[in-house]
């Protein structure tokens, strides 16, 4: 992927001849090109017109706070010569979280997928385990590396998590837990899954890697199930570099997790478990720390970024934005547009394609989904049939630029071009088709 303020082919396009390879260096040309992009489709880069932005535009783009604030403490902990190892960010941390959260246990780790792995391992899960596969392959990975069976499920169309009737249908007599996952940070049916897992006797939890900060009927996300995790990779709104963490009420289940994530040790020379290396650095919890004090700050901006994609992208046909309750705390720090192609005359593909032309890096997630991922692929060749929501969201999903990183000129721009290829589409469809047959890539 360029750095270079390069305009982007989207990943399959395979468009490499066409790509429009100006460097944007003429204020004038740049000012010229906004003033015109708007209704007017030949001025869009597929037409050969220079990228509406010169620098790429990118989903995961890192909120990154108080540098000043952050150097202090990187600072003060080189002076101390603690590293890691539970160290006193670490621990303060673990301690703001928990409060936040209000929950009674939170246990930071390296990043979320090693969490899982963790807490996947210290519930005893085995043999099978439901999750949905609309979600990063993280979820079902952390399953398969230790050898259970990731079972997937279906979700609702409207809500993107996993549908508790589908759940009902998926269980068998070697079900042992059920993962959800609060996709974009909209709250899973947490009622209904646990009382499935009350019934069935099985274990809950939640993979709630876009949801800190989000709330269910006011209880906030964390509280629910036998555990959640919770991801500070730098694409989420708050990072620590890479982190996550565990949270729970369970005071039994924190004491195991602690114990694996440092290797199984219980003081110096006595190791008491199994484990692994899950610790998180101090230098991860001085970025954690200092993310969470601008947790508003984050929130605001995502908030007024959301606000300015509903405003500038409402009536357009065919593109539905997925709305958050806003009764609720939420983080919006997804920005997700449904394609419905028979209304816009594009599929999905073809508008990312436009996009990433102009150096708008929209992502597709989950596109294919879990299950059309290897080695899943393979394993469960047809485990699409079972879900028929799942294989046409991924078809529909794109997600848009936000965070800090984003400005309101940024979100108008992306919308007009937006708004610029749906009234012209068949034009544009065409346009797409003619690049696509010049090297031989026709469909
Ligand atoms: N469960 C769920 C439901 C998750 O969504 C995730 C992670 C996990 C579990 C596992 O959490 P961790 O183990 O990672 O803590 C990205 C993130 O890497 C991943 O953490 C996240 N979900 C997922 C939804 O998005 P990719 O494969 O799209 O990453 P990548 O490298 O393409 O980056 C995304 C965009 O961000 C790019 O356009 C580039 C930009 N970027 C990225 C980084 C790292 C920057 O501008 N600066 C940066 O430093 O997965």
């Amino acid at each position: 992927m360029s750095y270079l303020g390069l305009a982007h082919d989207s990943p399959d396009s395979n468009c490499g001849s066409f790509k429009n390879k100006k460097l944007l260096t003429d204020p004038y040309h740049l000012t010229h090109r906004e003033n015109l992009v708007r209704d007017d489709p030949s001025r869009l880069a597929i037409f050969g017109d220079a990228p509406a932005f010169s620098e790429p535009l990118h989903v995961g783009r890192p909120n990154i706070g108080d540098r000043e604030r952050l150097l202090a403490r990187i600072n003060s902990l080189l002076d101390r010569r603690w590293l890691s190892n539970n160290g006193p960010y670490v621990q303060e941390l673990e301690q703001r979280l928990a409060e936040f959260i209000g929950v009674r246990h939170c246990i930071a780790m390296c990043n979320a997928t090693i969490a899982l792995e963790i807490v996947i391992r210290a519930l005893g899960l085995k043999d099978e385990v439901i999750v949905p596969s609309f979600t990063f392959i993280a979820t079902a990975h952390a399953l398969q590396w230790q050898e259970i069976t990731p079972v997937f499920c279906d979700i609702d169309p409207l809500t993107h998590n996993l549908d508790p009737e589908r759940v009902v249908q998926a269980l068998t007599p070697r079900t042992t837990g059920i993962i959800g996952v609060h996709v974009w940070g909209r709250p899973c049916n947490v009622e209904a899954l646990s009382e499935i897992a009350r019934s069935h006797r099985l274990k809950l939890v939640f993979d709630s890697a876009h949801a800190l900060g989000c709330s269910h009927k006011g209880t906030m996300i964390g509280c629910f199930g036998d555990a959640e995790i919770f991801s500070f990779h730098a694409t989420k709104f708050v990072n620590s570099f890479e982190g996550g963490a565990v949270v729970t009420n369970d005071d039994e289940l924190a004491r195991k997790i602690r114990l694996m994530k440092n290797f199984g040790f219980a003081g110096y020379d006595n190791v008491v478990s199994i484990g692994t290396n899950g610790k998180m650095s101090e230098v991860s919890a001085a970025m954690g720390l200092g993310s969470l004090e601008s947790f508003d700050v984050f929130i605001n901006s995502n908030r007024n970024n959301y606000d300015e994609y509903q405003r500038n992208l409402a009536g357009i046909p065919g593109l539905m934005l997925v709305s958050y309750d806003k009764s609720e705390n939420c983080n919006y720090q997804y920005v997700v547009v449904e394609v419905d192609e028979l209304k816009t005359g594009l599929s999905r593909n073809q508008l990312m394609e436009v996009l990433w032309a102009e150096n708008v890096l929209a992502r597709r997630y989950f596109y294919p989904g879990c299950h059309r991922m290897e080695p899943y692929r393979s394993t469960l060749p047809h485990a699409g049939r079972l879900l028929p929501v799942t294989e046409e969201l991924v078809q529909r999903v794109l997600v848009l630029p936000t965070g800090t990183a984003v400005s309101a000129d940024d979100i108008t721009k992306i919308c007009d071009i937006i708004r610029t290829v749906v009234s012209n589409h068949s034009l544009v469809r065409t346009k797409l088709e003619q690049r696509r047959t010049a090297i031989g890539t026709a469909p």
